[in-house]
């Protein structure tokens, strides 16, 4: 047997992404390209991450975002990160964010591609070391190269990504992603400052015994909804939530189970975003063998009428989002 002292390396995100794009003949490499800059991004957020406390980047900005939400330190320095590098890669000319109210122009309008972002999902984590997130969606322009990108470019269905990932910084921090081939996992190795492949071709198991949810405001939930908890708890589930989407959706992707956001008195059309949070996850959980709903159709066939559109949310193991959907149906 092979000593753990003489395993090898293993494949670099970089490597494995130049592979993937050998694959099809005639790529310019202008996806992959992009995917490295976001996974530069991801490693100076990581840096960042595992130093707020110490760099003084814990709490509050001081502002809110255009929801009226206040805006953490962090989501703030990750939100120019990860725009200052896809901006700087040449291979993005818009992208919109959670933490900007309209589209950003890069000025490559020469560009083929558009990003929809949310750059630190899970901001109330930040300052108790939970684990948070980076979100991404990666379109085709509709217009033309060359012209200045507009708001139909990105209000696409979520079926129309191309590329569709997130990173967890979590007890390791990694970079997750599908191009409509399987979903792939990458663990970060900080001494070397290199992705590695470390779950290849994940597949979301069908069926789970986990649910999570902000249970505190189930009595707002719609009745159906707390119908399906009931049958949760009858069968003996466990409840894990985190608070932070990525980090529970990660779960789910591992070892099956289903994440709800449902409408809530506060939140009466869901509180997730269907193009900056939704979306990129539905694809994931699409492409490793799980579901995303919004109770009544799937998350990837919605058009999206605005930038920040918020949605209920259903996703994880296909048999668990079935059973919600028809409930709701019932
Ligand atoms: P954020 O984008 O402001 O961080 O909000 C999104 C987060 C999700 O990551 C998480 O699942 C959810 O909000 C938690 O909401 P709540 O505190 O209502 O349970
Ligand atoms: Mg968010």
């Amino acid at each position: 047997m092979e000593s753990s002292l003489t395993l090898p390396i293993g494949t670099t995100l970089d490597r494995f992404i130049m592979r993937g794009q050998e694959e099809f003949p005639g790529a310019t490499g202008e996806l992959s390209q992009l995917l490295r800059d976001l996974a530069l991004a991801a490693k100076v957020v990581h840096r960042e991450v595992n130093r707020a406390g110490l760099a003084g980047i814990t709490g509050a900005f001081g502002a809110q975002n255009i929801q009226g939400e206040e805006q953490m330190k962090l989501d703030v320095a990750a939100n120019i990160r990860f725009i200052r590098a896809l901006a700087k890669g040449g291979e993005v000319c818009a992208v919109i964010s959670e933490e900007e109210e309209n589209m950003i122009l890069t000025g490559n309008h020469h560009a083929k591609y558009v990003v929809a972002i949310d750059p630190l999902d899970g901001s109330s984590n930040i300052d108790i070391d939970g684990p948070i997130g980076t979100i991404f969606s990666v379109y085709r322009r509709l217009s033309s190269p060359g012209s200045e990108p507009t708001r139909e470019d990105l209000l696409q269905p979520g079926r129309k990504q191309v590329i569709a990932g997130y990173i967890l910084y979590g007890s390791s921090t990694m970079l997750v992603y599908t191009a409509g081939k399987g979903v792939h996992g990458f663990t970060y190795e900080q001494s070397l400052g290199e992705f590695f492949l470390s779950h290849p071709m994940a597949s979301l198991p069908a069926d789970g015994k986990i649910y999570s949810c902000n249970e505190g405001v189930s009595n707002t939930f719609p009745a159906k909804v707390n119908e399906y908890l009931s049958l949760c708890k009858e069968r003996g589930y466990s409840s894990r939530y985190f608070g932070a989407l990525v980090a529970d959706f990660h779960r789910s992707l591992l070892v099956g189970g289903v994440y709800l956001y449902p409408a809530t008195a506060k939140a009466p059309k869901g509180k997730l975003r269907l193009m900056l949070e939704c979306n990129a996850l539905a694809m994931i959980a699409e492409q490793s063998g799980g579901k995303a709903s919004d109770g009544t159709q799937n998350i990837l066939d919605i058009q999206p009428l605005d930038f920040h559109q918020r949605v209920p949310f259903y996703i994880g193991s296909k048999k668990m989002v079935d059973e919600i959907e028809s409930m709701h149906r019932s």
